[in-house]
């Protein structure tokens, strides 16, 4: 109820709208919307009460409400649905439940903190409230499973293009799912599959971006391979509008590679915003660790290394993990 009198106010942004007319259309009492409108004010929203006219908005905090991403979202089905939450021990979770009882393409669950947010291999995501992006894009690509990995590097570039198109900062992939700035780490991805051996049944696309986080939040928290957006450009990055930029990025990408069943069409500008070519790698699997140099990126998304004894070897990102010198983890 509290959303929808928000998208009410919303709509109705150029004229005062009534406490009567709200409690008609919704058919609770007054007293009941004048509470909601009191919460909604309680929580950041600034709204203007006038006697004999009712209420008006004037302003938004940076909260994420489904409404008010939709009402600015230019796309097709991509966040045509969002499941907004306030809390929840992790977006990818949420969607995989969801994906059990059925769900519309596209559909965004958002949510202000995750308590159990995951990296891959079990590792541990840090969500703080309010400070960052968590959200899980839910797809049902009609391709085989194995090409499932490329949309992780549909989402690295997607988050790039949308951070740049906000702010002009050194931003850099590295591949396959993090995002990088000046070497610390700014988003992560963790893309999920529920397939058959030839049939993907859906897809959790995990993108977590740390936007607001201040430096010291990552020091008390131990994490000092981090970075936040707000850090690196100096001063605050509105969240709603950076995930209205992600995912507009997101389906121009996602619907070429549909319709093309590969990524080739964007390699070329991924590879432009890559720090692992030419760096030093290490490949670790279950019982061995090889040294390597990164080559370049092939057209399934997968890195090419150049091994000691000149081969050049091809790997994926579910094979082994690949750990450059140069960096934190
Ligand atoms: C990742 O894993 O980078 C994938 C992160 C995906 C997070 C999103 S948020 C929405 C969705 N729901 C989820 O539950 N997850 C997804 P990985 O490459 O394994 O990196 C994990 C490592 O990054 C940890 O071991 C830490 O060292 C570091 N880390 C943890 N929290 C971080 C943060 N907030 N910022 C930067 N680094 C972090």
């Amino acid at each position: 109820m509290k959303e929808s009198i928000l998208k009410e106010l919303i709509e109705n942004k150029n004229r005062h709208i009534s406490g009567q007319e709200l409690s008609e259309k919704y058919g609770v009492s007054r007293t009941a919307i004048w509470k909601y409108i009191k919460k909604l004010k309680e929580e950041g929203f600034v709204i203007e009460s006038v006697t004999n006219k009712g209420y008006v908005l004037k302003n938004s905090p940076d909260t994420l409400y489904a409404v008010e991403i939709k009402e600015r979202l230019k796309t097709e089905f991509i966040g045509k649905e969002i499941i907004y939450l306030n809390s929840v021990d992790s977006t990818n979770n949420y969607g995989k439940a969801l994906a059990t009882q059925g769900f519309h393409d596209g559909t965004v669950i958002v949510s202000e903190e995750q308590t159990e947010g995951r990296g891959r291999l079990g590792r541990k995501w840090i969500s703080q409230k309010g400070k960052g992006i968590w959200m899980t894009i839910m797809l049902k690509p009609d391709v085989e499973p194995d090409k499932a990995s490329q949309v992780t590097l549909i989402a690295a570039l997607s988050v790039l293009k949308g951070i740049k198109n906000i702010k002009d900062i050194d931003v850099m992939i590295k591949w396959p799912n993090d995002l990088v700035i000046k070497g610390k780490k700014v988003c992560g991805i963790l893309t999920e599959l529920g397939a058959e051996i030839d049939r993907i049944n859906f897809l959790c696309v995990g993108i977590g971006i740390n936007v607001n986080g201040e430096e010291e939040d990552f020091n008390n928290m131990g994490l000092n391979t981090a970075t936040s957006l707000k850090i690196m450009a100096g001063e605050s990055i509105e969240r709603k509008r950076l995930i209205v930029e992600v995912l507009e990025a997101f389906e121009n990408l996602y619907k070429l590679f549909l319709k093309n069943e590969s990524i080739d069409y964007m390699l070329e500008e991924y590879k432009k915003h890559l720090v692992n070519i030419g760096k030093d790698v290490r490949l670790i699997s279950k019982n061995t660790e090889v040294k390597a140099i990164a080559e370049d990126i092939n057209d399934k998304g997968h890195l090419m290394v150049r091994l000691k004894n000149g081969d050049l070897m091809e790997v994926s990102s579910g094979e082994v993990s690949v750990r450059g010198i140069y960096d934190y983890i």
